[in-house]
């Protein structure tokens, strides 16, 4: 689907800016909490460099409709593939922003094949690939016979491409390149490749990459986003803390999360309080909305804070287990996943399920650092109860694995890799959110 050109957004809005307006608009009766919003706002401009945002997504679409109009062959190109079934929403996004970093990078065109993302996102250009399969062939090349070039991303031999390499000059030889289901936020690793880091950095300089992007890529279509502005102008209130419980997640297996060490409900709602309290805000501008992928979820939520306190979309779909190619006891459809996730991600704050990809996707849309709950009996120091993300960044899950190197099916990552995902100062944050293996 595609945006017509009346309502073209403005791309040089930057993570802290458009959280700190959101608070703003929110919270007109806090002094403290408008103080530090344009705190927040004075800091992201200070360190806004000149390569803005907008001139350079402005360029990329200028080369795109040369892709979609030109009269030879059009020029190289990256393909993001996602079968709808694949994964839960949360592992689904991510490459789409993988890809448009990719396609910045590359200075390629970004086409997708994610029967989910065309039926649900609006988008300014036209990024079908299958229409542009279509094309390709008028020109006489077939995508069956010269199919595009695999990129590597799943094994942790296979990083070193992503790490140390100029990523333009490494596929220059190709002219089609294929990222195939990716179910991780491989872009973490751009981030700290010497080759593009001082430009990711000049473009974004608070190293959130995902927010801004997701503003371009990731535009729910209007009859569902008005569902979510709907819900938003009837039940949140100036400070909105959401809650994504993810309860389903947990089978106790070998290294996985064990169903009786989830994070306690009681726990969330407290710290939703905390969060509260620690701005000062009364009950009256206070609410808490909960995303969770089971009913019994909301119910406690309710019982411990009282229904008036608590919103929440009670036909949301939840509670039909249905499971996909990968991922745990992924309820609902992924329209009403998408509802909630993009309600969560217009809370003030939020408070989400450690390793849940869901919870991590919600914060990146919404430019929200999150508090993180953990699972485990926090008895000590080693296990505490939660922490607080310095960025709204997604996780990138498997860092974690390709950092201990625990389980020899992913492979290793080598020392020059490691040393290189160190260089960026973000790298504890992408790989402590998640329990994976
Ligand atoms: N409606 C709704 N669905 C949710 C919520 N949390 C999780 N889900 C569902 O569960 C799926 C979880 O899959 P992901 O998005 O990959 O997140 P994850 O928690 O990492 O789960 P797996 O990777 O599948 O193990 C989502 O796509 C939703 O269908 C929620 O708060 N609301
Ligand atoms: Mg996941």
């Amino acid at each position: 689907m595609q945006l017509s050109h009346s309502r073209q957004p403005k791309y040089s809005i930057y993570t802290g800016i458009d959280k700190a307006a959101r608070d703003m608009t929110q919270m007109q009766r806090s002094s403290q909490q408008i103080e530090r919003a344009l705190e927040r706002v004075k800091i992201i401009q200070r360190g806004a460099g000149t390569l803005a945002l907008e001139s350079l997504l402005n360029n990329y679409k200028a080369r795109h409709v040369e892709c979609l109009h030109g009269t030879t062959l059009p020029r190289k190109y990256i393909v993001v593939e996602m079968w709808d079934e694949y994964a839960g929403l949360g592992n689904q996004f991510p490459s789409i922003i993988t890809g448009l970093l990719m396609a910045l990078l590359t200075e390629r065109c970004l086409f997708i094949n994610f029967p989910f993302y065309h039926k649900t996102f609006l988008s300014e250009v036209d990024f079908s690939w299958e229409h542009h399969t279509q094309r390709l062939m008028s020109f006489g090349h077939d995508v069956t016979k010269t199919p595009p070039h695999p990129i590597q991303f799943w094994k942790g031999e296979d990083l070193s491409n992503w790490l140390l390499k100029d990523q333009k000059t490494l596929y220059e030889p190709h002219y089609g390149i294929h990222l195939k289901n990716d179910p991780d936020y491989t872009a973490a690793l751009l981030q700290a490749n010497p080759y593009h880091a001082p430009f990711l950095q000049a473009v974004f300089p608070t190293g959130e990459m995902f927010q801004p992007l997701a503003r371009f890529m990731l535009r729910v279509r209007p009859d569902l986003e008005e569902i979510v502005q709907d819900f938003k102008r009837k039940y949140f209130r100036p400070f909105t803390v959401g809650l994504q419980i993810r309860a389903l997640k947990c089978d106790g297996g070998q290294g996985s999360i064990h169903c009786d060490e989830l994070p306690m409900i009681e726990n969330f709602v407290a710290v939703a309080r905390s969060l509260q309290r620690s701005k000062g805000i009364p009950d009256s501008e206070f609410r808490v909305f909960v995303g969770a992928d089971k009913r019994e979820s909301y119910d406690k939520v309710v019982e411990i804070m009282g229904q008036d306190m608590v919103i929440y979309r009670p036909d949301n779909g939840v509670g039909t287990v249905k499971s996909k190619v990968i991922g745990v006891n992924n309820p609902g459809t992924p329209e009403s996943a998408l509802i909630d996730m993009r309600l969560l991600s217009e809370c003030n704050e939020l408070v989400v399920t450690v390793g849940s990809s869901y919870g991590s996707i919600a914060s990146g849309i919404g430019g929200i650092a999150p508090v993180q709950m953990i699972h485990g009996k926090h008895e000590n120091v080693q296990n505490p109860y939660w922490y607080k993300a310095i960025t709204s960044e997604p996780c990138y899950w498997k860092g974690n694995i390709f950092l201990n190197n625990k389980d020899p099916f992913w492979g290793k990552l080598g020392p020059a890799e490691v040393q290189q995902f160190k260089s960026n100062p973000f790298w504890m944050q992408y790989t402590q959110c998640h329990c994976a293996t």
